[in-house]
């Protein structure tokens, strides 16, 4: 259906049509407009021109190695402190029970981040990426945000690349898009003052690329930023990808507020996350990708994201323990057959990716998963 696209739009609309890059303060104007549906409409027409009819997911598993962190983020509900009695460290045989876990599931992805943990040596991260490569030696291994890669390379007393390089060795295969937020000095100020800023997190990124590591990247909204420092964000992100056509993935992560510092502010609606979908495709021409995060989003605006931009999902999951619905609970899953329905009600062709979005199946349909039985836990679907 196409919306009326109002006056005060249609010179961007027509940037869209002709494929023109769109400025800074076009996307101020995106944010700014309460049409929202003819924002969406021309993100539909770029993420059509792109990708088709297609949405892509993936069979993956999360791993987060340790809550311990000592960057303090007030956005953050899943960290404690060192020397907090509910910290905890996953050793390489803890990695390798959880996957043993899913060995059944046809995971292609280990997605693998965690907090800034000052005690773990270099080796530990070696150990880790190992752990995961000698239980299931073709998944992809896709680990360490920017923040935790400053921590490495400190950890091992070793330029960047050189750890990076070692890394990629052991089996790291692309780097997720994590510990971005916002590029804002302000918001940084206030919210993760102990972090790397925006020079830093892009140095990373720029370094990955150049050594091989594809990367994606995050923009974390809903909190205390504004239109002006977010459009900020998507257009350094964007002056990056022209520079080195490394990044495959940008996603935009609405913030949860609960059992965080900051959990007196209401939070990012359904309206503000397809926005942040919308924006963000029409912004990042030259991100091959836009991702829906189902977990934060919900597997119900993620299906209204796909018409709004986005053509990723993500995928499987099994645990997720940064944002989660009450403390104890950490399995946060959809079965590969849910997650087909899902698009396929959307009125997409769901494709089946590895991390690199090489096309591992285009099949629309699947028998009833089967639940597999592991000793002591609940069923498992695959
Ligand atoms: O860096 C932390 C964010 C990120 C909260 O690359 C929060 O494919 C919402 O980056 N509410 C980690 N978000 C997750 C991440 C990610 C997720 C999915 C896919 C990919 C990918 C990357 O989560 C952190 C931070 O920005 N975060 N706390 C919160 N309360």
């Amino acid at each position: 259906m196409r919306p009326d696209i109002p006056d005060a739009l249609r010179d961007i609309y027509e940037k869209v049509e002709a494929g023109e890059r769109l400025s800074a303060e076009d996307g101020i104007r995106l944010y700014a407009t309460p049409e929202l549906n003819a924002v969406g409409y021309m993100a539909n027409i770029v993420r059509e021109r792109m990708c088709g009819n297609v949405a892509w997911y993936v069979r993956n598993q999360h791993i987060n190695y340790t809550n311990i962190c000592n960057k303090l983020c007030k956005f953050c509900s899943f960290y404690v402190p060192p020397k907090d009695a509910r910290g905890y460290v996953l050793y390489p045989e803890d990695i390798q029970e959880r996957v043993r876990r899913y060995l059944h599931v046809p995971i292609t992805e280990i997605h693998m981040v965690a907090g800034i943990n000052p005690k773990l040596p270099y080796s530990y991260y070696l150990d880790i990426v190992r752990a995961v490569k000698e239980v299931r030696p073709n998944v992809a291994v896709k680990a360490f945000t920017a923040i935790e890669w400053v921590q490495i390379a400190r950890a091992a007393r070793k330029p960047l690349r050189e750890a990076m390089l070692e890394l990629k060795e052991a089996g790291v295969s692309s780097i997720p898009g994590g510990g971005a937020e916002v590029f804002s000095d302000r918001v940084r100020g206030d919210l993760f003052w102990t972090k790397a800023d925006s020079e830093e997190w892009l140095e990373v990124a720029r370094t990955a690329h150049e050594v091989g590591l594809p990367s994606n990247a995050t923009m974390l909204y809903g909190h205390i930023e504004n239109p002006k420092e977010k459009v900020e964000h998507q257009v350094l992100l964007r002056e990056l990808q022209d520079e080195t056509g490394g990044f495959l993935t940008y996603i935009p992560l609405s913030f949860h507020p609960e059992r965080t510092e900051m959990e007196q502010i209401p939070g990012p609606t359904g309206m503000s996350d397809l926005r942040e979908i919308a924006v963000g495709r029409l912004m990042l021409d030259n991100f091959p990708h836009i991702k829906t995060f189902w977990i934060m989003n919900t597997i119900e605006i993620s299906q209204v994201a796909l018409w709004y931009g986005a053509d990723d999902i993500d995928g499987t999951i099994q645990e997720y323990e940064i944002t989660r619905r009450t403390y104890e609970e950490t399995r946060q899953f959809l079965t590969r057959k849910q997650l087909m329905e899902r698009i396929v009600e959307a009125g997409r062709d769901p494709v089946e990716r590895d991390n690199l979005y090489n096309v591992i199946s285009t099949e629309r349909e699947v028998r009833e998963a089967q639940p597999v039985g592991i000793p002591g836990e609940l069923p498992v679907l695959s």
